[in-house]
């Protein structure tokens, strides 16, 4: 075969999951939908190709294990124009990593099938996730760099240039959509997060110029998303992927023009070494320059967290302070501890802290106020209830926080416990009240049971009916409820003071021992 009889190579790397075989799927599917970008007809897709873009449909892809794996397919341009056979080689991410990793050489008799694949490259393109985890491209970040050093002293001395082309693909940018997108917004959202990163690698490069061959790569960056995302206009349901065939597009494009001045080199080697060289400073700036974008990543994911802790700008102080705080308190500070917070605007880390503090102040004075103010349900005295006014005379809110703290919970206590006081007296009152009259009506009971001795059975039974329904009344109220006009406190409260509970005992005694008398006296004469 001759050099113009051999198919174009490109050739995927990337890092497992970035994405390399679904955007091979994409690629197919693109052409099956006719996709006017790509201004080809794709003919007679390798099996294995088919496979991707079936798996792709289904969600099935498996990660590959194969170092290298290359398909096959033919273009014919459209209207006409003689077809062009491309092979593509998709790759283990695996692989990928363990030459970033410099567990294995990129060239030479170590670098393996996928080291081959690259040396004889017509174009590279290089997957990164645009929506990975900031966590994940930080770990990656030194050992690319630091791969990237070692090679270039070892292997790059005196390398002639030549520029490979090499296309860095942002992919799975359907990520990056939020519900409220239109398609427009979207397409915005890729494309600064596109110039992003391409400015990051432009000011890396121009940095890198002097006496390195960085300057010189023929790099471009892409972004594609292998599904479309449910978009708000509603047009994410039209069909195909994003911006796949207008990469292969250009991507063709470039590689054919690469070969043909690589025809003309007489460095193949050399060439491949400034390729690669190039491939290892895109991974090593991909994490440069997604790392410039990833603030944007960390501020969508924390402002997400921060959604339901920080309340809204316009809430009133009651709202801003609902409980549960101890809860909200902790997930601020989490959140403070997080990497991602000193990426956020300076105006929301403001609002964050102030909350906390603010959130902080206002624990602090309510954990100050129960320790000093005993709770007037518990109270059993009138000497408590007058050191809980005493105490309540004796604390007000924090100057500072006075004003807009008067409506919160903690606000809202002092009156609402004075308020508790005064019906708590009220009903300590009516409830004494209530007894000596039970106490009246079981004398004048006792009375009438002592006149029934020599009466007729029936008339004894119904005095005893009468005395089962007295002694079975307990309390006006059940324990449980609370008085009118109570805030906190229940009537368990009124029954347990000892003005109450003195009253009750001298019933209670009434009920035994006179009460019970009579009714032993009428039993014995049934
Ligand atoms: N949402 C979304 N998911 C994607 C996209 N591209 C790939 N994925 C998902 O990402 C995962 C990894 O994709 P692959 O294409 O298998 O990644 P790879 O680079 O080939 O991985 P290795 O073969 O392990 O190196 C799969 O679960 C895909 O479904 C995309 O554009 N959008
Ligand atoms: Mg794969």
């Amino acid at each position: 075969m001759t050099p113009e009889e051999e198919p174009l190579r490109l050739v995927m790397f990337g890092l497992p999951s970035s994405g390399k075989s679904s955007l091979l799927g994409s690629l197919v599917q693109a052409g099956e939908l006719h996709d006017p970008v790509l201004n080809a007809r794709l003919v007679e897709p390798s099996p294995g190709l088919l496979d991707l873009r079936e798996k792709l449909s289904k969600n099935h892809l498996d990660a590959n294990v194969e170092e290298v794996t290359p398909h096959t397919l033919k273009l014919e341009p459209l209207p006409k124009g003689s077809p062009v056979v491309v092979e593509v080689v998709d790759s283990s991410g695996k692989a990928a990593a363990e030459m970033v990793s410099r567990q294995r050489p990129v060239s030479g008799r170590k670098a393996g099938a996928l080291g081959d694949a690259i040396g004889d490259a017509d174009a590279l393109i290089v997957t990164a996730d645009a929506a990975a985890e900031p966590a994940q491209l930080q770990r990656d970040f030194p050992q690319i760099a630091a791969f990237l050093q070692l090679f270039e002293k070892g292997r790059c001395k005196g390398t002639e240039v030549a520029g490979l082309p090499l296309y860095l693909v942002l992919t799975k940018c359907d990520l990056l959509a939020k519900k409220t997108d239109t398609l427009a917004a979207w397409a915005e959202r890729i494309e600064q997060k596109r110039r992003q990163v391409e400015d990051g690698l432009r000011k890396y490069f121009a940095k890198e110029e002097k006496g390195s061959v960085f300057g010189k790569v023929d790099l471009r960056v892409r972004a594609t998303a292998a599904r479309r995302p449910t978009l708000a206009d509603g047009s994410g349901s039209r069909q195909g992927p994003y911006g796949v065939a207008e990469l292969f597009r250009q991507c063709l494009q470039s590689a054919g023009q690469f070969r043909e001045r690589r025809r003309q080199a007489d460095s193949r080697l050399n060439m491949a070494l400034v390729g690669t060289l190039g491939l290892l400073a895109v991974m090593l700036l991909v994490g440069v320059g997604v790392q410039a974008t990833r603030p944007s990543a960390d501020v969508v994911a924390l402002e997400n967290a921060l959604q339901g802790i920080l309340p809204s700008p316009l809430a009133k102080p009651a709202e801003r302070l609902r409980e549960p705080l101890d809860k909200k308190l902790d997930r601020i500070q989490k959140i403070e501890k997080t990497r991602g917070f000193s990426s956020l605007p300076p105006g929301k880390q403001a609002e964050i802290l102030s909350y906390e503090k603010e959130v902080q102040a206002y624990l602090a004075f309510n954990k100050s106020f129960l320790d000093k103010v005993p709770d007037p349900r518990l109270a059993t005295r009138e000497q408590d209830l007058a050191l809980i006014e005493k105490r309540l005379d004796d604390i007000s809110l924090p100057a500072e926080h006075a004003e807009a703290w008067k409506d919160t919970r903690v606000g809202r206590r002092p009156q609402q416990w004075r308020d508790d006081i005064s019906v708590l007296r009220q009903e300590v009152g009516k409830t004494e009240a209530w007894i000596k009259e039970r106490i009246d009506k079981g004398h004048q009971l006792e009375e009438e049971g002592l006149n029934l001795r020599k009466s007729p059975p029936e008339a004894k039974k119904e005095w005893l009916e009468r005395y089962r329904r007295y002694v079975g009344e307990v309390w006006p109220h059940p324990p449980a409820s609370l008085p009118p006009g109570a805030y906190g406190l229940a009537y368990e409260t009124v029954y347990r003071f000892d003005r109450v509970d003195r009253a009750r005992q001298v019933w209670d005694e009434f009920k035994q021992k006179r009460l019970g008398y009579v009714r032993q006296l009428l039993e014995e004469g049934l």
